[in-house]
């Protein structure tokens, strides 16, 4: 064992003088696991010019995807960016480092607001720094929407869950997330019931009403919407406000006549919080630090807000964000909306096996 860790010692040590720099400079880097569509990459460019840090990054679109790699240990990542309710269990899991404060002070910028609610998620506000929130609604092409429905206003989930009306859609493609917390949610609440439910009978309830919508639905998919709407391709999308926002925008950079809007239901609608985290395991921990920092210097944070079309959680990044932007009230919520959005609770190990299961039921039929 002493000789092997000797060997590789001397090994490192040999490269790095061959190499002709310290061996610490070659940790100069940052994997970052993020969501897609989330970042303005200019600012990650901006990261490593400051800061001489590489960033590798790698993106996912579903909690369940990051939760599995996670789980599993030795991911490689040192900055990851769980959903509150996984976060919740994947501290529980043991699978996050707590926190140095004094390593973030840009920190001392984080809305009070929002980081009372992710404590409800991370007690103490020990493992977590908020990036993003949003909500979870739909995402149309105006004109076709209006050419199948008429001008009847898009703002309830009635036009998703009613089978009739989502078969008018159906021949010009609907997508929805593919993120089970997202659409029972959202189901539960629809039917009357408490979205954070996790009564076995509930859950099977909402899993009938979201099998309804299979038949209409072309994809069940969390990324893909974006370009989908933005092309045309598609007339509506279960989706999160950001995306939707950024469709628009990419459709109207091509000028391709697409209007993309975006609802937040009446009924309501789920909120969800994506914090940065620091796996246990993450090799490269000051510098994950620093990256966590630079993302909430209010002018970084100001810009992945204006290009990501999600809010950030830095208060004084407000006057940095483009005004359109800033004064969506899709993106930033009035306090009649705030009072709409409701939040859950991580499912326990039974109810994950059950929603997954009737989930999978949804997509698929079987
Ligand atoms: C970004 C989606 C992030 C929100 N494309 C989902 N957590």
């Amino acid at each position: 064992m002493m000789r092997s860790f000797g060997a590789l010692l001397a090994a490192i040590l040999i490269g790095a003088a061959l190499s002709g720099q310290p061996a610490s400079a070659a940790d100069k880097v940052v994997h970052v696991y993020n969501w897609s569509d989330y970042i303005d990459s200019k600012a990650l460019d901006e990261f490593t010019r400051e800061t001489g840090i590489k960033v590798v990054y790698d993106t996912y679109d579903s909690n369940e995807i990051l939760e599995t790699k996670l789980l599993a240990g030795r991911t490689g990542y040192d900055v990851v960016v769980p959903s509150a309710t996984f976060l919740q269990r994947q501290i529980q899991a043991g699978v996050y480092q707590p926190l140095d404060m004094s390593k973030v002070p840009n920190a001392k910028g984080l809305w009070p607001e929002v980081m009372k609610r992710l404590a409800v998620y991370d007690p103490g506000n020990r493992y977590a720094i908020n990036y993003m929130w949003f909500t979870t609604g739909i995402a149309f092409n105006s004109e076709k929407i209006k050419q199948r429905l008429g001008n009847r206003p898009v703002d309830s989930w009635d036009i998703v869950f009613k089978p009739e009306n989502l078969k008018r859609l159906a021949d010009c493609g609907v997508y929805v997330l593919d993120s089970p917390e997202d659409l029972f949610a959202n189901a539960l609440r629809y039917l009357g019931l408490n979205p954070d439910t996790k009564k076995p009978e509930d859950l099977r309830r909402a899993a009938a009403l979201l099998s309804q919508m299979r038949p209409n639905v072309k994809k069940f998919h969390s990324s893909e919407y974006i370009n989908a709407l933005a092309n045309g391709d598609i007339c509506l999308a279960v989706g999160w406000a950001g995306d939707a926002f950024q469709a628009r925008n990419r459709a109207q950079e091509a000028k391709n006549g697409v209007d993309v809007s975006y609802a937040i239901p009446k009924e309501g609608t789920l909120m969800s919080l994506d914090s940065f985290a620091i796996p246990n395991d993450a090799p490269h921990v000051a510098e994950a630090y620093a990256f966590i920092d630079f993302m909430l210097r209010p002018e970084i944070a100001a810009r992945n807000t204006s290009v990501t079309n999600f809010a950030n959680s830095v208060i004084d990044s407000k006057p940095f964000i483009e005004k359109e932007v800033a004064s969506n009230p899709a993106i930033y919520p009035d306090a009649a909306t705030m009072s709409r959005l409701f939040t859950v609770a991580p499912y326990d190990a039974q109810t994950q096996r059950l929603v997954t299961r009737e989930w999978t039921r949804v997509k698929t039929g079987r």
